[in-house]
C-alpha cells in the first residue's frame, strides 16, 4: 500500500510520542494491527509502559506553563498550520483510515475532512474565548467572567472516527491552551501515528516544544486507567460503549474530575404519514448502512407510520439488494467490513437474540464467505428485521448494520413516545413534510436527544454544532458551538473600584 509509506509509516512503529519525539523501546510490547479489509498486517505498533506514562505527564505538565501563556490566536495560528498538513495529505490518511477501520473511501476522506474542518473551526475559536461582563449590585464595581486553560486532557477515543473525535478535542483543547494525551482505540493506532507525524512536524518547524500533543498507545488497563486516576489530568474525554463510559465517569467523578462522555446511541428516524420517501429512503440507507453501522449516530430504529409501513419495506429492501459490499477503497462499495471479528460475534448474537425474542428478519443477516471475503471474515451483510421497540435486543446499541422496522399508529406523539422509550439520548430524525408534526418533535415534549434533525438523517453531523446526547450517551458536548467551555477553567472575577467596601446582599459588617 503506497499511501503507508507516503504517510511515513513503517512496519514496525513506537506507539508512544511526546508530540515531537518518538520513544522507542527495544524489549517493550507491541501489538500487530491488522487491516479488517483483507485482513493483512498494516504496522507492529510498540505499546507505551508504566515509565512511559509518567514521562508524557511530566513533559506535558512543562508544555502547559508554556503553552497556556501564548496568546490564544497564537495557539490558533498553530493550528491553522496542522490543519493544512492534514489537507495537504488527505487523500493519503483517508485511505489509511478506510484501511484500517474498514469504512468506505468517501467516509474515510470524510472523516479527514472533518478533522481539517475543526482546524479551521479551532482557529476561528481562538479569536472568540469569550468571557461575558454583566453589571454589580454594588457601587463603582464591576463583574464579569473570564476563561483560562485547564492543563492536561485525556483523550480516550473509538475504533469508528480514529481521527476526527481526536481532532475535536485536541484542537479545541489546543486553542483553548490545554495540552492533550491520546490514547486512541488499541485496533486502530496506525491513525494516530500518522496524525502525529503531521503535528510534529508543525510543532517542530515553529520550535514548539514537546508535550503539547502526545499520544501514547498502549492496554486500556496500564494506561487507560491511569489516565482515569491521574490527578494532574483535569479533564478526560471518552468516546466509547456505555459500560466503558460508565466505569470512566465514576472513575473520574471519585477524584472529583471533569469528564465529557459521548457514549453509545440507539438513533431513530420517525417516518410520519407526510414523510416525502424521495428523501427519507437514501438518508435511511446511508443513516443504517454508513460505517457499517459502527457510528455511534448510526440509524438503529426506523418508526414507520402504519399507513407507509409496507411500501417503506418494499423500498428498503429494494435498496439494500443494490448494496455493493466490498474492498472499501474501491469506489464503488458502499459497505465494506466490520472492524473484526467480535463485532461480527456481537452481529451474529444480535441476530439470534431478534429471532428468540419474536422478531422477523426481512434481509440479510448472513455473514459473507468466499473470495475476496475469506481473508478477513469481517463482511456481513446489512440487515433489516421487524420487531417491536420494548424487545431487550432492540433496547441495546449493537455495533453492526442491523436496521430495526418499528410500526406505529395514530398520531406523531405515539412515534415520539417510541422514540424516547430507550436508555441512550444520542441522535434523532424525523421525516415529514407537515410544519405541526415537525415543531411538535422539537418541543419540549419532542425528542429527547442531544441531535435533533428535519428530514435529515440521524448520522453526518457537521462540526459546527455541538455534538453529543443525553441520557446514557454521557451528556457530553464536544466540537463546535460553545463546547470549547468544557476545556476551560471559569472565573468570576468582581472588582472594586470605589473607596469604600460595600457587601453583597446589603449585609452591614461595621468595624471600627
Ligand atoms: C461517532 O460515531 O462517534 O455525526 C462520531 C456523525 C459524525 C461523527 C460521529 N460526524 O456521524
Amino acid at each position: 500500500m503506497e499511501f503507508l509509506k507516503d504517510l511515513g509509516l513503517k512496519k514496525i512503529m513506537p506507539g508512544i510520542s511526546t508530540g515531537t519525539d518518538w520513544i522507542t523501546h527495544k524489549n517493550g510490547n507491541t501489538s500487530t494491527i491488522c487491516s479488517p479489509v483483507d485482513g493483512q498486517v498494516i504496522a507492529h505498533v510498540q505499546k507505551a509502559a508504566a515509565e512511559d506514562y509518567d514521562h508524557i505527564i511530566q513533559t506535558a505538565q512543562k508544555a502547559f506553563s508554556l503553552w497556556r501563556s501564548l496568546p490564544a490566536p497564537q495557539r490558533g495560528n498553530i493550528i491553522r498550520i496542522i490543519g493544512d498538513g492534514f489537507r495537504s495529505h488527505k487523500g493519503k490518511l483517508g485511505s489509511l483510515v478506510t484501511y484500517e477501520t474498514g469504512k468506505p473511501i468517501q467516509e474515510g476522506l470524510g472523516e479527514v475532512q472533518e478533522l481539517i474542518d475543526i482546524c479551521d473551526f479551532s482557529a476561528g475559536q481562538s479569536r472568540m474565548l469569550y468571557g461575558m461582563t454583566t453589571v454589580s449590585e454594588r457601587p463603582s464595581h464591576r463583574l464579569f467572567e473570564q476563561y483560562h486553560p485547564l492543563g492536561i486532557i485525556g483523550i480516550i477515543t473509538a475504533f469508528n472516527f480514529p481521527l476526527a473525535v481526536w481532532g475535536w478535542n485536541a484542537m479545541i483543547g489546543a486553542v483553548c491552551g490545554d495540552v492533550s494525551i491520546w490514547k486512541p482505540s488499541s485496533r486502530t493506532p496506525v491513525s494516530a501515528i500518522a496524525a502525529q507525524k503531521i503535528v510534529a512536524k508543525v510543532l517542530q518547524q515553529n520550535n514548539l516544544p514537546e508535550g503539547i500533543f502526545s499520544l501514547l498507545i498502549g492496554d486500556r488497563d496500564l494506561i487507560g486507567e491511569r489516565l482515569l486516576n491521574d490527578r494532574r489530568v483535569p479533564l478526560i474525554s471518552f468516546t466509547g460503549s456505555v459500560a466503558a463510559g460508565r466505569h470512566a465517569a465514576t472513575t473520574v467523578a471519585a477524584r472529583l474530575g471533569r469528564s465529557i462522555l459521548e457514549l453509545g446511541g440507539n438513533n431513530a428516524i420517525i417516518i410520519t404519514e407526510h414523510a416525502d420517501l424521495s428523501l427519507a429512503i437514501p438518508a435511511v440507507v446511508f443513516g443504517a448502512v454508513g460505517t457499517a453501522g459502527q457510528r455511534c449516530t448510526t440509524t438503529r430504529r426506523l418508526i414507520i407510520h402504519d399507513s407507509l409501513f409496507a411500501t417503506v419495506k418494499k423500498q428498503l429492501v429494494r435498496a439494500y439488494k443494490s448494496i455493493q459490499i466490498g474492498n472499501p477503497l474501491s469506489a464503488t462499495s458502499h459497505m465494506g467490513p466490520l472492524i473484526d471479528r467480535n463485532a461480527v460475534q456481537s452481529y451474529l448474537l444480535a441476530l439470534a437474540a431478534i429471532e428468540n425474542q419474536g422478531g422477523t428478519l426481512v434481509f440479510g443477516g448472513k455473514v459473507l464467505e468466499g473470495a475476496p471475503y475469506d481473508a478477513s471474515c469481517c463482511y456481513v451483510q446489512p440487515t433489516l428485521a421487524e420487531v417491536q421497540n420494548h424487545f431487550p435486543i432492540v433496547q441495546e446499541e449493537t455495533f453492526a448494520p442491523i436496521l430495526y422496522l418499528i410500526r406505529y399508529k395514530g398520531d406523531v406523539n405515539q412515534a415520539l413516545a417510541l422514540q424516547n422509550q430507550v436508555r441512550q439520548g444520542l441522535s434523532s430524525a424525523i421525516f415529514t413534510t407537515d410544519y405541526r408534526q415537525a415543531e411538535i418533535f422539537l418541543s419540549a415534549a419532542g425528542s429527547d436527544c442531544g441531535i435533533a434533525n428535519i428530514n435529515i438523517g440521524t448520522s453526518g453531523a457537521e462540526i459546527g454544532g455541538a455534538f453529543g446526547g443525553e441520557k446514557e450517551t454521557g451528556g457530553g458536548r464536544e466540537s463546535g458551538s460553545d463546547a470549547w467551555k468544557a476545556y476551560m477553567r471559569r472565573q468570576t472575577v468582581t472588582g472594586n473600584y470605589g473607596s469604600s467596601l460595600p457587601l453583597a446582599q446589603g449585609i452591614r459588617f461595621d468595624i471600627s
